[in-house]
């Protein structure tokens, strides 16, 4: 008897994580970063590692592209490179955190033609997403201050409304704009978009083509990042989750190895309110491998993800409801727990064989020798890295 219904199996069967270009290059911390051989040199190889992904998952269709780090000469080409190989072109990435010129600021900056010239990148992306065939932009703003007295918050938060507006009025029908938050960093006072009600009451203000991106390494300590969840799908504003794990501040760690607990509750929060395999939700990872390999560390991901899915799928209804309506909490948090504490590995293994995938992924691809086959072939050439 299978560990799951058949209904829980159709909706582990759709479920789809997007994956990051930047997880593929090399990155680090500001002291080093370590390179290793077989790293992408440029986005069609970045593209060959998400495929490797997927084909060994079946989880993992899509991947994001980050402008100008994924620029290349021809879009139709890189769409076709990644069709060829099983998958899709995904959301957009802007940055606006790398030029002098934004050194205070970029959408919110006090000039003009600072401003000018991030309005104008994210209309570039927008080209770049008809071409790609993408739906999401995704902005990140790393724009803030240090100290206090040094920004005019109001002016900034006014400006960004302005400059946000004219680049969703450039936006298709189909296309979605998703706006990040995170509460520091590059900015240690104030940063112009540090929470969920900024970036809603931001993104509410534009349209319905606007919604909100959830880092899930972007919050204080502490923070009840599933309460989050929860009201941002009850608003119907949670437009993307950009998954990660974290210890100690936005540590871009593989996603439910700080805390698969946590992942555990933000997942279930997700099916309670309807975004599991909904397409206005797109489940991405936003992560970087600075010490293990990346192939590998991004099918530990998916699989974590998949894992903490099909735990919070076990969560008994039914009887969560009942012990919730009577107060009976004890009840309540047993049923949670026991869903929690399910050990899903051996039934997954045996559904994945079944779809004719390996039961076990990482070991499969370790078994293939892929790492040796790319470290022997992508010679010459300059390595990607986080930010390349
Ligand atoms: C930065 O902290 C954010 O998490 C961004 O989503 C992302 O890491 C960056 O934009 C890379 O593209
Ligand atoms: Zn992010
Ligand atoms: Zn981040």
């Amino acid at each position: 008897m299978s560990l799951f219904t058949t209904e829980q199996l159709a909706q582990l069967e759709q479920q789809a994580i997007e994956l990051p270009s930047w997880a593929f290059g090399n990155s680090g911390t500001r002291f080093k970063v370590f390179a290793t051989p077989g790293t992408p040199r440029d986005p069609f190889e970045k593209i060959a590692d998400a495929a490797k992904v997927h084909e060994y998952t079946a989880l993992a269709p899509t991947v994001a592209l980050h402008i100008p780090w994924d620029k290349v000469d021809s879009y139709d080409e890189l769409r076709s490179h990644a069709e060829g190989l099983g998958v899709a072109l995904g959301t957009i990435n802007s940055n606006t955190f790398q030029d002098d010129d934004y050194k205070f600021g970029a959408l919110t900056h006090e000039d003009a033609a600072v401003r000018r010239k991030a309005i104008d990148h994210h209309l570039e992306c927008i080209d770049i997403m008809h071409a790609t065939g993408s739906r999401d932009l995704k902005i990140w703003l790393a724009e803030g201050s240090n100290y206090p007295g040094q920004a005019d918050l109001r002016g900034r938060q006014d400006r960004l409304h302005e400059s946000l507006s004219e680049i969703y009025a450039r936006l298709g029908d189909e296309q979605r704009l998703v706006l990040e938050y995170k509460f520091f960093e590059p900015a240690f006072y104030h940063t112009d978009v540090p929470d969920w009600g900024t970036s809603y009451a931001q993104v509410a203000a534009l349209g319905d083509k606007a919604m909100v991106c959830l880092d899930t390494g972007h919050h204080a300590p502490g923070t009840n990042i599933e309460f989050i969840v929860m009201q941002l799908l009850r608003l119907g504003k949670l437009g993307s989750f950009d998954f990660n794990s974290r210890f100690y501040a936005d540590d871009d760690l593989i996603v439910g190895a700080a805390d698969p607990f946590q992942l555990f509750r933000i997942v279930f929060e997700v099916i309670r309110g309807g975004g599991l395999n909904n397409p206005d939700v797109a489940f991405m990872l936003d992560q970087c491998h600075n010490v293990e390999d990346k192939i590998p560390g991004q099918i530990r991901s998916v699989l974590n993800v998949q894992e903490m899915t099909a735990r919070a799928l076990l969560v008994d209804g039914e009887a969560l409801r009942a012990a919730q309506r009577s107060g009976d909490v004890l009840e309540a948090n047993r049923v949670f727990m026991d869903a929690f504490y399910t050990d899903v590995r051996p039934a997954l293994a045996e559904w994945r064989e079944s779809r004719g995938l390996p039961a076990d992924p990482m070991a499969a691809f370790a078994a293939s020798g892929h790492l040796a086959k790319i470290a022997e072939e992508r010679v010459g050439g300059v390595q990607a890295g986080w930010g390349a």
